[in-house]
């Protein structure tokens, strides 16, 4: 275990020093059992009540929202980002009785989540200062990962610098490192950056900055825990001596939740994930982000929220309404529903950078007429989304 990438929950200004230094930070002893077991019935309860649909985001669910305003994790996101938070919307939960798709199929390919340059939104983001980009997202995990797969896999140091250099494919070397396990000798591609697997307990936070590269679901091996290898790596034993292999403690629950300051980076993020996605955007019209008991928590707490993600959703489907492929279809009730809740969240909508604009605000707030301020924000809305060049 390397005690150089953990600090302790009481001391926010150590938990900055790791994360600036690494790109991320094991934070121990962040939450109680009975924080754990709050949140797990919560979890629990709110994948049972989505069965079978998509989960909607964690701060319109009642059951589980309650840990973004634990005082302890308020306290180092403060630390971290500076005291104005914005929850950017991406707050999600794995849950599954036992053990399925998210403990055996992780996303375990290194990536990080960081994209939205104001030339080309889907770029990857990068600084010319190699500024540390103001986002970071935590994660609580339910086993203990110390010796068993299942953990959090890092790029050490990939937070700063040129991104290129980190990308999964460029990771592995052409060096090649033995090592003897379990009294085999394997030969092995060494990476041109170190990795490192979170030994996380329960009670820790695992926390990474957006723009560190990472993998979920990293294999261990069972004589030698500690040693870390690229996923490509890991996936040729599980094919050749999966043997070697420490399996999974059990279902692989989890929840991530990420805390920003409000700057050009997040406002970036923020747009790009609000684009509409090969899955569609009709679910997110099921997210009750927006719903006034959240919301209140949120002012409470001094976190202000972004609800782009939901007023792309909400002008799709207006947009598209009367075509022969809707969003989703509507009643007349409904669609006057749709529309006074997009009016409600244009009017509070903040954005943080010129670029990428969802829709005129001057316009919308100088025009009285409620349908036409409303269509011509709609309007704006479909067009922005399909812009590929920031128009500032
Ligand atoms: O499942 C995990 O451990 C990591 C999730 C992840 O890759 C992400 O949130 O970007």
């Amino acid at each position: 275990m390397s005690d150089q990438y953990q600090a302790s929950a009481s001391d926010p200004a150590a938990v900055r020093e790791v994360c600036e230094t690494y790109g991320f930070c094991l934070i121990k002893g962040a939450l109680s059992q009975s924080d754990l077991d709050t949140l797990l019935a919560g979890m629990r309860a709110a994948a049972h009540a989505a069965s079978g649909w998509v989960m909607p985001d964690i701060l319109g669910l009642p059951e589980v929202r309650q840990i973004y305003f634990h005082p302890s994790l308020l306290a180092i996101a403060r630390a971290l980002l500076g005291s104005a938070l914005v929850y950017d919307g991406e707050g999600s939960i794995n849950f599954e009785e036992t053990i399925g798709t998210h403990t055996l199929n992780p996303y375990a390919e290194l990536h990080c989540d960081a994209k939205g340059m104001p030339g080309n939104i889907t770029e990857t983001w990068h600084s010319p200062t190699d500024a540390i980009y103001r986002a970071y997202r935590f994660g609580i995990y339910f086993q203990d990962y110390r010796h068993a797969s299942g953990a959090l896999k890092v790029v050490v140091g990939s937070h700063r610098g040129d991104p290129a250099a980190f990308q999964d494919s460029q990771l592995l070397s052409a060096v090649t490192g033995n090592r003897v396990v379990g009294g085999t000798a394997m030969a092995y591609p060494q990476t041109t950056h170190p990795l490192y697997n979170l030994p996380s307990q329960p009670g820790d936070v695992v926390v990474w900055n957006l723009r560190t590269f990472h993998s979920a679901g990293a294999k261990l091996l069972t004589d030698d825990p500690g040693f870390a290898v690229h996923p490509a790596v890991e996936a040729a034993i599980a094919a050749q001596a999966p043997h070697l292999l420490a399996p999974p403690p059990g279902p692989r629950n989890a929840m991530f939740f990420d805390y920003a300051a409000p700057c050009e980076e997040i406002d970036l993020y923020i747009k790009l994930r609000a684009r509409p996605t090969a899955s569609g955007v009709a679910h997110r019209l099921d997210r009750r982000n927006d719903d006034p008991a959240g919301m209140a928590l949120a002012a409470t707490h001094g976190v202000s929220v972004r609800h782009d993600g939901l007023i792309t959703a909400l002008a799709l489907t207006l947009a598209t309404k009367d075509t022969a492929s809707p969003v989703r279809k509507l009643n007349s009730d409904e669609v006057r529903a749709a529309a006074a809740r997009l009016y409600a969240l244009l009017q509070g909508h903040v954005e943080y950078s010129p670029y990428f604009t969802l829709f005129d605000r001057a316009r919308f707030e100088q025009t009285p007429k409620f349908n036409t301020a409303l269509n011509g924000a709609i309007s704006d809305i479909v067009d922005s989304l399909f812009i590929k060049k920031a128009r500032a």
